[in-house]
């Protein structure tokens, strides 16, 4: 065929009209004259799609001629992909040719765009992680498998009314999801529950062998991710659980049609439903059967492949680097010793030293409730074969604590793999650790307390396991899709290469001091502002000043996070105003956008707390407009991506010591945003690189709050010296922001005069004074855009193509297509 003008592969603006034409008419049976928006977007997305897997096609074959590759399979709960088409384009380099194609038919690229449901497959940071990692690990051409849970819903939709947050379930495959294809014949069987037995092999060898009570289908969906402007396209392969109801598996279901459809039904739930639930895991089975499950189909297809391509068992670790998204997958480290031991006869040692060099383990928490155990009766009755292996591993692990610490039986207590107190239970981040040869933490604090706190026990006996690798975003989703306007600037003035080496965004600095420059840079926020503004007017009702200060704060809502803090210096700001409405304060427009865990009381409040201070706030005929507080509904990747660039000002104002990394931090300053922060998580390296001037600090250090903590920390003792403080505090008690209503915010105040865990009075004072800086530099905005322009041009370090190769270089011992690398 014409090069260039096939309708499958051409990327010029006639061969993709040509393309779209013919899905909407020989696929949706439909005709452009009375296509819907729906129409367009799928026929345009089947269009894209045939250029991701012509691609990843020809990836898969340069794999398959690279006899020593190794590759990826980054094994995650949870996968926030975000809207596909816009990455796509940009990935392709046709979205001007796009554009032009969809216009000759009178469609606007933009409207597309805009109707796309995300698949919300991940409650936040650590699965927007996972999905800027298969971005990178693609543009960086490293083969990889992202393997996860293709999740029937997935975070739910928030709704706000009157002020609380309402969960509704998230149906993104209502209208068709076009960029995935199911390969049921990749399908895999997942066991659960029965017995375990022993027998004696041909060879006369002890074996054993797992009888399952239950057993469930795993069917792949594949989408294919393309890296920035190169030929690999990778693969995301979530897994749907589907009832085996084909005539090999009769025997297991007995008969009786009710039970069967029965069993259809439990076999589904598997995938039904992610847990929302972000901070405290609370043992439930199902969401153990689903991390099975996921696990289970993983390694079977990475075993299955491997011995395909004529790898024996004993080398699956040479052609698989698999790495653990914090404990939800760790279950793979008994999955694949009971593989290679009981179905292809390995003795132990030889499984073991293949396991522990296939698995790498990062944490992204210090939170003690967020560390996943499992009791272990409910364990052993899921996976009979798997606890046994456990307690094989752990039997081992505790010989070897012995023989180091010998008489040192509290040691052996902390590091064991069983709690032995209350309710026995398996702790999965122990089990992770032992059976990983790498070790890691998401930012350079936060792998200095794992190692400090947390996981002392393991830095001592396996020091060279652990490693930091601080997180990373994609520069091509969170600044060339999300802000074009910016980008667009910033190519013109140094060069279009910054996407994939971002560290070349330091050749802006030199521009900081240009006031042409800057003026450009203002008026490229300005009008990032103006859409946002819009938006906000649409969803809220509420008017926004485009010319204000935008002071944002988005994120899980958690008290750790500290929400509240930032209500309680806009109701500061408020007092102020009322005792002197002529005060000149800085117009500032305070956002805040993010969901709740539906079982996080308080949190559920802190969205009331912040719809209640804009209520109060918002119209105050004193206030004149000043004071603008919004709560964006449905935070998400793709509301994100129309926040990050309108901000001003990013609040990273976690309690010190609390944030592992946080990475809205990253996309905030991408964007030109100037951070206020405390020394947690990578604020702390964010500062280092931009620069102590160019960062707005302030608070306790994990240090101080640590010291405080145990020196008897006394919130009510702050709150009686500090009298605007206080005043604030009596606001929020006496009912003013709720109708009089003294009940209301109760708990919330009593809890930060009498515990405040989180050390929201003592940051106070620091927050407040700090926030003047802020304001100060504000009215100097010649000032304000040298250090915008500054912390972008500084932020290169946090492309999430620097952490994969970290990852590559530290853990994976990968190169391009799959090379080995030294070390
Ligand atoms: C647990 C039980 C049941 C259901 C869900 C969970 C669960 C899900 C996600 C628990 C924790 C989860 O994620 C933790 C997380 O998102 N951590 C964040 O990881 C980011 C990426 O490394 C960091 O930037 C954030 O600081 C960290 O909070």
């Amino acid at each position: 065929s014409e090069p260039g003008r096939d309708v499958r592969t051409g990327l010029d603006p006639a061969s993709l009209m040509q393309a779209v034409c013919d899905y909407l008419y020989y696929f949706q049976g439909r005709h452009p004259a009375t296509a819907s928006r729906n129409d367009f977007y799928l026929a345009t997305a089947y269009a894209v799609r045939d250029r991701l897997f012509q691609r990843g096609i020809q990836s898969l074959d340069a794999l398959l001629h690279r006899p020593d590759g190794r590759t990826v399979a980054y094994l995650s709960a949870e996968f926030l992909m975000g809207p596909q088409l816009a990455a796509n384009l940009v990935n392709l380099g046709i979205q001007d040719a796009m554009r032009e194609a969809l216009w000759r038919m009178d469609i606007r690229l933009e409207d597309l765009i805009e109707h796309e449901v995300e698949p919300g497959l991940g409650n936040g940071g650590l699965g927007r992680l996972a999905a800027c990692y298969l971005d990178s690990l693609a543009t960086l051409e490293i083969p990889a498998i992202g393997y996860g849970i293709r999740y029937e819903f997935g975070i739910f939709n928030q709704q706000i009314r009157d002020g609380w947050q309402v969960e509704l379930t998230d149906k993104w495959l209502h209208l068709g999801y076009p960029w995935e294809v199911a390969r049921p014949e990749r399908a895999v069987a997942v066991r659960y529950g029965g017995y375990t037995e022993t027998y004696t092999d041909e060879d006369g060898r002890y074996r054993v062998r797992w009888i399952p009570a239950e057993i469930v289908k795993g069917v792949p969906h594949d989408t294919p991710i393309l890296g920035y402007r190169v030929k690999t396209c990778n693969l995301l392969r979530l897994w749907r659980a589907e009832a085996v109801q084909t005539f090999d598996f009769e025997a297991f279901n007995i008969g009786d049609y009710a039970r069967a459809v029965e069993d259809q039904v439990t076999s589904e739930t598997i995938s039904k439903v992610l847990y929302p639930n972000d901070a405290s895991p609370q043992g439930k089975a199902l969401r153990l059967k689903q991390q099975y499950f996921f696990v289970a189909c993983a390694i079977e297809d990475m075993l299955r492949a491997h011995l395909r391509f004529g790898g024996t068992p004993a080398t699956f670790h040479k052609r698989w680097a698999a790495q653990l998204n914090d404990t939800h997958p760790t279950v793979a480290v008994p999955e694949l010793m009971r593989l290679l031991l009981d179905d292809h006869g390995l003795e132990w040692d030889e499984a073991w030293e293949v396991t522990q060099k296939t698995f790498g383990y990062t944490n992204h928490t210090l939170l003690p409730e967020a560390l996943e155990t499992w009791p272990i009766d409910l364990f052993g009755a899921l996976l009979p074969r798997h606890l046994e292996i456990v307690f094989e591993i752990n039997r081992r692990l505790c010989d070897g604590i012995r023989r180091v610490y010998p008489g040192d039986e509290d040691r052996v207590r902390r590091m064991s793999l069983i709690e032995e107190q209350g309710r026995r239970s398996l702790r999965m981040a122990n089990l992770a650790c032992v059976g990983s040869h790498a070790i890691n933490g998401v930012a350079a604090l936060h792998t200095e307390l794992l190692k400090s706190q947390v996981l002392s026990d393991w830095v001592a006996m396996f020091p060279e396991r652990f490693c930091n690798i601080t997180n990373g975003v994609t520069p091509r989703r969170f600044v060339v899709v999300a802000n074009p306007g910016q980008s667009k600037l910033i190519s013109e003035t140094i060069g279009d290469d910054w996407p994939i080496h971002l560290d070349a965004l330091r050749r802006l600095e030199t521009h900081a001091d240009d006031p042409e420059f800057r003026a450009r840079w203002r008026d490229v926020k300005h009008a990032n502002k103006r859409q946002l503004a819009a938006v906000i007017k649409e969803r809220t009702g509420i008017s926004v000043d485009p010319d204000s200060l935008f002071d944002i704060q988005v994120k899980r809502i958690h008290e750790y996070k500290r929400q509240h803090l930032n209500v309680l210096h806009i109701l500061t700001l408020y007092r102020r105003l009322k005792l002197n409405p002529d005060l000149d304060v800085v117009p500032r427009t305070f956002v805040f956008g993010g969901k709740a865990a539906p079982g996080y009381q308080v949190a559920k409040l802190i969205i009331k707390l912040v719809g209640a201070t804009g209520d109060l706030v918002n119209d105050d005929p004193d206030v004149r407009g000043r004071l603008k507080v919004v709560f964006f509904p449905n935070f998400s990747v793709k509301n994100g991506q129309a926040i990050y660039p309108a901000a001003d000002l990013s609040e990273q104002i976690s309690t010190a010591g609390q944030e592992a990394s946080g990475t809205g931090n990253m996309k905030f300053a991408l964007n030109g945003a100037l951070t206020i922060g405390t020394l947690d998580g990578a604020n702390i390296e964010i500062r280092d690189e931009v620069g102590a001037e160019n960062f707005f600090l302030f608070g306790l250090t994990a240090d101080e709050v640590r010291s405080a903590k145990a020196g008897g920390y006394a919130p009510r003792a702050i709150y009686e010296q500090n009298d605007e403080l206080r005043a604030v505090v009596d606001l929020i008690a006496s009912g003013a922001l709720a109708g009089g209503d003294t009940t209301l915010f109760r708990s919330l105040v009593d809890g930060l005069l009498w515990h405040d865990p989180f050390m929201v009075l003592a940051d106070y004072q620091s927050y407040v004074a700090c926030q003047e800086r802020v304001a100060a530099l504000w009215r100097d905005p010649e000032a304000w855009s040298r250090m915008s322009i500054l912390n972008v041009a500084r932020m290169g370090k946090f492309s999430s193509d620097r952490s994969i190769r970290d990852y590559c270089e530290r853990v994976w011992h990968v190169g391009p297509l799959g090379a080995p690398t030294e070390g």
